[in-house]
């Protein structure tokens, strides 16, 4: 028992001893290598490096984010055409939808709050008053030639009868092209948003044209996690896309106790638009982001990723679809961002990218008003486009951008009442 432990012990330092030449062995060589070269290689250099160094050569496109086809800045645009009732609170248009071309015009859809009150939050909600920005919507939909200035046209999608799916809200809602016909994916709640929590499945209506009528399925066709799951109460920000001859549905879901709560994003795969659709035994497969945001990139899909989580403001890239990697970091991102993805149902191995989509701006309006807008984003994370000042990776932005990030009270009382140490 003694000599095996001797040798145990033995072996052991040994290995330590080789693990640690081999590090003065590295070192030793990349001592001799000489100093990084003051140019920065386009192409990984054939030299020892450090790990952040290696990381610029194999993590992202290229070294540098000007020379990286998934990086960009985003420019923003106030839109014209849409009328919020002087921003008091009664009118909200909110999470769009991506945008598509029919008959040379861009097609919108989006979540449409037209209510007497503003919110109200879920103990004061009723029939009439809604619990949240979301709460007692329709979808609605406009058009336009520019992509600035819209044209609304009126509702798509009606909230149905009681008990039906969607009966409380339909939102946030995003569009499919499939052989020749349309779908359109939303939240159905059947409850008001907040009571528990703000929970919902899926639900889908068709159409043989944008300008619908729309047929309501009346059946969810992304259901809610089983107990337990991570999205067992809400299924949120559908977002379809067409690959490998299926539909690929990414959503978001809610999950984890408050004041930690957790968003991530998954993914349900389907031979057809109608379902039924199967979860990827992996998901999630984003942990970070909070409206889903992505468009086919070569053989694989990226996807943006802004707010909420470990990796908020990255683009993130998977090859495969399923498994993503931060392809860059980048700023001021947009909110709910709908790209105009010209192949997201072309079936593409070689997606091309995006250059401009719409968002929104919520938490609008004084206390009391809460509502939010649509706008428009610009951006060059295309392989067709080359515009270097969205590649701008020092963005200098005004210090009035810095102060409206602005201490609270409750910091301020905290510093106010603190020694001068801390
Ligand atoms: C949005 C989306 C979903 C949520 C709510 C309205 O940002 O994630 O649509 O339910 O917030």
């Amino acid at each position: 028992m003694r000599n095996i432990a001797t040798i145990v012990l033995l072996l052991f330092v040994i290995g330590a001893c080789k693990s640690q030449s081999q590090k003065d062995a590295v070192l030793e060589s990349s001592e001799d290598q000489g100093g990084f070269p003051f140019v920065l290689p386009k192409e990984k250099p054939n030299r020892k490096m450090s790990a952040a160094m290696e990381r610029i050569y194999t993590d992202y496109e290229a070294p540098q984010p000007q020379h990286n086809e998934l990086f960009s800045q985003f420019k923003y645009t106030e839109l014209k055409g849409f009328d919020y009732n002087g921003g008091d609170g009664t009118i909200t248009r909110r999470d769009p939808s991506k945008t598509i071309i029919h008959n040379g015009k861009y097609y919108v859809w989006y979540t449409y709050r037209n209510t007497s009150t503003p919110p109200r939050g879920a103990d004061k909600s009723s029939d009439t008053v809604p619990s949240s920005d979301w709460d007692l919507s329709e979808i609605w939909y406009a058009t336009s030639v520019d992509g600035f200035t819209w044209e609304e046209q009126g509702v798509a999608i009606k909230r149905p009868e009681k008990p039906t799916v969607g009966w409380r809200s339909v939102t946030t809602t995003d569009i499919l092209e499939w052989e020749g016909k349309y779908y359109l994916y939303y939240q159905g709640f059947m409850e008001a948003s907040g009571k528990r929590g703000d929970d919902c499945p899926v639900a889908v209506s068709y159409a043989e044209s944008p300008e619908g009528p729309w047929t309501p399925y009346n059946k969810i066709v992304i259901p809610n996690g089983g107990e337990g799951e991570w999205d067992q109460y809400s299924i949120h920000d559908p977002y379809p896309l067409v690959h490998d001859g299926k539909v690929y549905i990414y959503y978001k879901s809610d999950f984890g106790e408050k004041p930690d709560k957790v968003r991530m994003q998954g993914l349900a795969i389907a031979d057809n638009p109608l379902g039924p659709f199967t979860k990827h035994p992996l998901n999630p497969v984003i942990t970070s982001g909070h409206e889903t945001s992505l468009f086919p990139f070569r053989k694989g899909v990226a996807a943006l990723v802004y707010k909420d989580g470990p990796e908020h403001n990255t683009i993130q890239y998977a090859e495969d679809w399923v498994n993503f990697e931060i392809a860059s970091i980048t700023e001021l991102m947009p909110y709910a961002a709908a790209p105009h993805v010209p192949d997201a149902f072309t079936n593409t191995k070689d997606g091309r990218g995006i250059t401009w989509g719409l968002a929104h701006f919520i938490s609008l309006g004084g206390k009391d008003q809460f509502h939010s807008k649509l706008v428009r984003f610009d951006c060059d994370l295309s392989l067709d486009l080359d515009d270097p000042e969205m590649k701008n990776h020092r963005v200098n932005h005004k210090p009035d951008v810095y102060y409206s990030q602005g201490l609270s009270k409750k910091q301020m009382q905290r510093l106010e009442s603190g020694s001068l140490e801390k």
